[in-house]
């Protein structure tokens, strides 16, 4: 048994260098096929948009980046945009494409069986490029709706040699520095095959890529029951994870907030990734959240999301790693978990809150930012104009 405050120094010192990642798209208004409820102060930009994830870094202190939807927070000047980022505390992170709310991309965007929208698609994704070149980015995270809702409507196989030789077109343009994330996700709104369903198919494509094209695993984007803490430790063995879309599900690709729904899976995927060494800053895994707020306020949703991200991973860094690795070697299995479960029932909201203060923050994000009078201040000042929204 390592001395705790031993323990605890180091599981602060990990904690210290984690950053998440917020989407922007949080921040906008968004809803289900049913209905959009707007909330009042919604950004009507993408410059307002990073002034509210400014705030989560700011109550926080280990968000400091925010993911684009390119064309949601498409803009003049990137290189502006940029800045406006960094005059608020945070930057510019990944670059998302949007191949999904076109006409054209019925059928489909690079595996459609139109060259011509192919080709527009094509573009649309080397354009994303520039923008990371702009804003100097590192990450372009790629995810398809492509696919087809009967079978015969299309060639399976053709559609994954269309998709093959777009992603190699895009692979070919970016700089040295700069990464392909694909993202996978099991149906819809593909119905009958999604052309990049899950982590093999991703995996697969990477591998024909180069060692720069790397997966990005969505936690919403599994069929119920799916062993998703297997599929990072495979991934990270393999030296292609690339990072995550956090968020939560009790149904089906539900976007609700990480840690929500299931606070114990999300534990043990931190579990994989600190055992597997991807907590470390240079291992380069993205920690993003991919969510939406319908029915609670954003601001304090990301808040808590990223406060659910630090718990699990306190709980990760907190398991007992020698007498794990004991317990297992001696078959001891109820031992073993129960290493694993010590760990998960400890509380680490007084750590966490002790490692804010350290950082000259409050203890509780949450009161902090109630306190701040920030939320007031945006439905008062954002009037007129039009909230952001998806497609806006
Ligand atoms: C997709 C996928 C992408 C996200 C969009 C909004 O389902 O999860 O990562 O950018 O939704
Ligand atoms: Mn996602």
């Amino acid at each position: 048994m390592t001395d705790p405050s031993t323990v605890k120094a180091s599981v602060k010192a990990a904690l210290r260098q984690q950053r998440i990642e917020l989407p922007s798209w949080a921040f906008g208004n968004s809803g289900t096929r049913f209905k959009v409820f707007t909330q009042p102060g919604v950004p009507r930009s993408a410059y307002e948009k990073l002034q509210d994830a400014a705030q989560v870094h700011a109550h926080t202190g280990v968000a400091p980046s925010v993911a684009l939807h390119i064309p949601w927070d498409a803009v003049d000047d990137y290189a502006d945009l940029a800045k406006h980022a960094a005059d608020h505390g945070v930057q510019v992170g990944t670059i998302n494409a949007n191949v999904f709310q076109d006409d054209d991309y019925k059928l489909g965007s690079i595996a459609n069986p139109d060259p011509r929208v192919r080709r527009k698609a094509l573009e649309h994704l080397l354009a994303c490029v520039d923008v990371m070149d702009a804003t100097g980015s590192r990450d372009l995270k790629l995810w398809f709706a492509d696919g087809t809702n009967y079978p015969g409507q299309d060639s399976i196989r053709a559609r994954q040699e269309r998709l093959a030789q777009a992603l190699a077109e895009v692979y070919e343009r970016l700089g040295p520095g700069q990464r392909l994330l694909l993202e996978y996700k099991l149906f819809e709104p593909a119905f009958y095959a999604t052309d990049v369903p899950d982590w093999g198919t991703a995996h697969a494509h990477c591998l024909a890529l180069g060692e720069r094209a790397l997966v990005v695993v969505d936690t919403g984007h599994h069929a119920p029951g799916t062993n998703i803490e297997m599929i990072v430790a495979l991934l990270l063995r393999a030296g292609r994870l690339g990072g995550f879309d956090f968020n939560s599900r009790f149904y089906a690709d539900d976007d609700l907030m990480v840690g929500a729904a299931d606070p114990f899976q999300l534990f043990r995927i931190m579990h994989e990734v600190v055992a597997g060494g991807g907590l470390a800053p240079e291992a380069g895994i993205a920690f993003m959240l991919d969510q939406c707020h319908n029915v609670e306020p954003k601001i304090p949703a990301q808040i808590r999301s990223v406060m659910n991200v630090q718990e699990a991973t306190a709980k990760a860094l907190l398991v007992d790693t020698t007498a794990l690795e004991a317990a297992q070697r001696a078959g001891e299995v109820l031992g073993a978990n129960a290493v694993l479960m010590d760990a998960y029932s400890t509380d680490v909201r007084p750590l966490l809150g002790e490692l804010r203060t350290e950082l000259g923050l409050e203890p509780d994000p949450m009161a902090a930012y109630a306190r701040s009078g920030y939320a007031e201040r945006i439905v008062a000042e954002r009037v007129g104009g039009t909230q952001a929204g998806w497609g806006a």
